[in-house]
């Protein structure tokens, strides 16, 4: 089995796939315009043939040429089966909006035609049916109330084509037009990862489940593994269908039948997804940029129930009004979804809302993020975040993932991140996301560390703001250890995080922070304090001596008075050999001056504690090792008795200078004797 493929550009496959769609009022001639240009019937229901309507998604293709098939996915017009519609809608590329020619605009046009708007599918053509029952001056009259009806939206420019299935006028003008706008569409689609939502399930004997739909990105091929989703439930592809002919691959803009092992079909249900393993994330929490239809009837209410459409999937859920208390007809706004069950998203994806009952649709809009929390109301930071989103602009949004903490993504550190954390954070494909990181890194907004054979990608305010952290830190530490060179890493650490979650916090400090707690409260991670500490130490702020660390400038600050009591307590201790002043003796003799002075010997590694309150003299200690070895080589191993008659020190020091001994591994204890290692 191998993983479901990721292409490398555009390039792996050349052709844009297209989807075209239809939509329209009732009756209006959808269905009977689609037999027409394919020869295909795609009412399949028994209840469809016999009440001769349309009530869910009929597929049906056209050739364009030899080596050119596309989709075209007949919807209802019933306002009944509206989220069915919707199921097909969000997939398209280019739609057929048919009015019928003796009715004219009627309620599902006008629907329709705002979920289309919606969508933001800019590619379409209008079709007036039925030519044949209505006079040249009625189809003058109908053709401007039409054009009335869509200015403003996205079929604003759209051509206008009469046709009649009865008497086949303007069926290859349909044709043509339909081959002119394709040459116009593009989309690429094909940089993105493998994502194809379900619109049907089904069991074909011998084969298995089947599952069908668009796919959005990216492409599939058999032998695949995927992912069903929000399952997440790993699958192999076991063979693939597009426009009824076998493949071994499909690409995005192209519907696939996907043959399914490992499942059965009764498990599957309609809005469900398959994508690449790892990369979409089920969530109940999106946060959107929202626009109400200008015909709505009322505006909409903060924390109001609604049907959320996201392609093939229909979900209960309220929404959140972040910048204000209700939106009004026309009006656009950031909002947040908090959703009754889950959903598989992506950034940028389109999504309609319709209200609780009676249904119908009020507005729709784009994803802005999925893998959220649930935001507070009229937070600046988290609406500011949220406006830089709703910009699309890709270096921006990418940057934002690296300073913004409301991205918790399960299981990963935040502002630490690989390309592949940013594909999975902003959606986009990881080659997509390797380009972006390398243009912001050469402008020197993020910085890459690679730390003990793990990379990481960090924003340089985040780096900045550590790096004061740990300065602080140091200096504090500095100040109170005036006579101490430095602290070692892991101590250092754990002061930079403690303090973090105490330090006042300041404009700098807050950067990352969207939401309540501690800002960068996450610099315990292991990762960022290296990788400012190692900025620390390339710019020479910071210095590492005998494992300590030290600010570059910092000097041991000693006073004549401490230095000249150092000076008489060495000399002290060098001649007192093998029976050293006590600290109790130094104290009294120096007094604080006396401390400090042991502090700094201990410091310059020329006093050695063995326990508290027992220094020695290095080079006492050299010379007692010395004695020791060869004292051992001759006699064998030594009693304490032996080592204290052969030290000539007491009894008070004998003890903790053997254990001192085994400590450091020089000696080492066998029942009441040492031997030396
Ligand atoms: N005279 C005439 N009748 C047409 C034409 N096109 C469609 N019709 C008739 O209009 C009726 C409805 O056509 P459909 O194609 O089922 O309409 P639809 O838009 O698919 O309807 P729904 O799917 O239910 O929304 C049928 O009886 C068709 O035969 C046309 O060009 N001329
Ligand atoms: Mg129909």
């Amino acid at each position: 089995m191998k993983q479901a493929s990721l292409p490398q550009s555009s390039a792996a496959h050349h052709i844009e796939h297209i989807i075209i769609g239809t939509a329209g009022h009732i009756d209006h001639g959808k269905t009977s315009l689609v037999k027409a240009l394919t020869g295909i019937d795609t009412d399949r229901l028994p209840e469809e043939k016999r009440r001769g309507l349309t009530i869910d998604l009929g597929f049906a293709y056209l050739d364009l040429d030899e080596n050119r098939r596309v989709s075209i996915v007949d919807v209802p017009g019933h306002e009944r089966f509206v989220k069915n519609m919707l199921v097909g809608a969000t997939s398209i590329n280019l739609v057929l909006l048919v009015i019928a020619a003796d009715d004219g605009v009627m309620p599902q046009t006008i629907e329709h035609l705002e979920i289309i708007n919606l969508l933001g599918i800019k590619h379409g053509l209008i079709v007036l049916t039925k030519k044949d029952l209505v006079t040249d001056e009625w189809l003058a009259i109908v053709r401007e109330d039409v054009k009335k009806t869509v200015s403003g939206t996205s079929l604003e420019h759209a051509p206008i084509i009469p046709v009649s299935v009865i008497t086949g006028e303007g069926i290859e003008t349909c044709e043509t037009m339909i081959k002119e706008l394709i040459a116009q569409i593009q989309v690429r689609n094909s940089i993105r990862v493998f994502r194809m939502p379900i619109d049907r399930s089904f069991t074909i004997s011998g084969y298995g489940c089947v599952v069908t739909g668009p796919i959005l990105g990216g492409q599939v091929s058999v032998e695949d593994e995927i992912e069903i989703l929000p399952m997440k439930r790993a699958l192999r592809v076991r063979g693939i269908e597009v426009t009824g002919e076998r493949v071994t691959s499909a690409f995005a803009g192209q519907r696939a039948a996907v043959n399914l092992a490992g499942i059965k079909s009764v498990e599957i249900q309609r809005g469900q997804e398959l994508s690449l393993p790892g990369y979409l994330q089920p969530t109940k929490i999106i946060d959107a940029l929202l626009r109400l239809i200008k015909s709505a009837k009322n505006p909409l209410k903060n924390r109001a129930r609604i049907r959320f459409h996201l392609n093939t999937s229909e979900v209960m859920g309220r929404v959140v009004l972040l910048d204000r208390d209700a939106l009004k007809p026309g009006e656009e706004a950031l909002c947040q979804f908090l959703l009754e069950d889950f959903v598989t998203t992506e950034r940028e994806d389109r999504f309609i809302i319709r209200a609780y009952s009676p249904a119908y649709t009020i507005g729709g809009g784009k994803v802005l993020r999925n893998n959220t929390v649930r935001l507070k109301r009229f937070q600046e930071k988290a609406l500011h975040i949220l406006k830089i989103l709703a910009s699309g602009n890709l270096p921006d949004i990418v940057e934002q993932a690296y300073l913004d903490n409301t991205h918790v993504y399960r299981g990963e550190r935040p502002f630490a991140f690989t390309v592949g954390d940013i594909s999975r954070q902003v959606n986009i494909h990881p080659s997509v996301a390797e380009n972006v990181i390398a243009g912001l890194v050469k402008k020197g907004l993020l910085l890459k560390f690679l730390i003990e054979g793990k990379e990481g990608i960090v924003h340089r305010d985040v780096i900045a703001s550590v790096k004061e952290h740990i300065l602080n830190t140091l200096s504090a530490f500095h100040k109170e250890n005036p006579v101490k060179t430095g602290i070692e890493e892991s101590q250092l650490r754990a002061l930079v995080s403690a303090g973090f979650l105490s330090a006042p916090k300041t404009e700098k400090a807050r950067v990352g922070k969207s939401r309540s707690g501690p800002p960068f409260a996450d610099t315990t991670q292991p990762f960022l304090f290296t990788a400012a500490l190692s900025v620390l130490k390339n710019e020479k702020v910071v210095k590492i001596m005998d494992n300590k660390l030290s600010l570059m400038d910092f000097k041991l600050e000693v006073s004549t008075k401490d230095k000249g009591a150092a000076d008489k307590i060495e000399e002290a201790f060098l001649k007192a050999g093998f029976t050293p002043p006590s600290l109790q003796e130094i104290i009294t003799k120096f007094g604080a001056s006396g401390k400090t002075a042991i502090s700094l010997l201990v410091e310059q590694k020329k006093l050695m504690m063995l326990e508290n309150g027992l220094y020695f003299h290095a080079m006492a200690l050299t010379k007692l090792k010395e004695l020791v070895r060869t004292h051992v080589t001759r006699n064998g191993p030594m009693s304490v008795a032996q080592f204290r008659d052969m030290s000539g020190t007491t009894r008070k020091y004998a003890v903790p200078l053997l254990e001192y001994f085994d400590a450091i591994h020089f000696t080492k204890r066998t029942g009441d004797v040492r031997v030396v290692l």
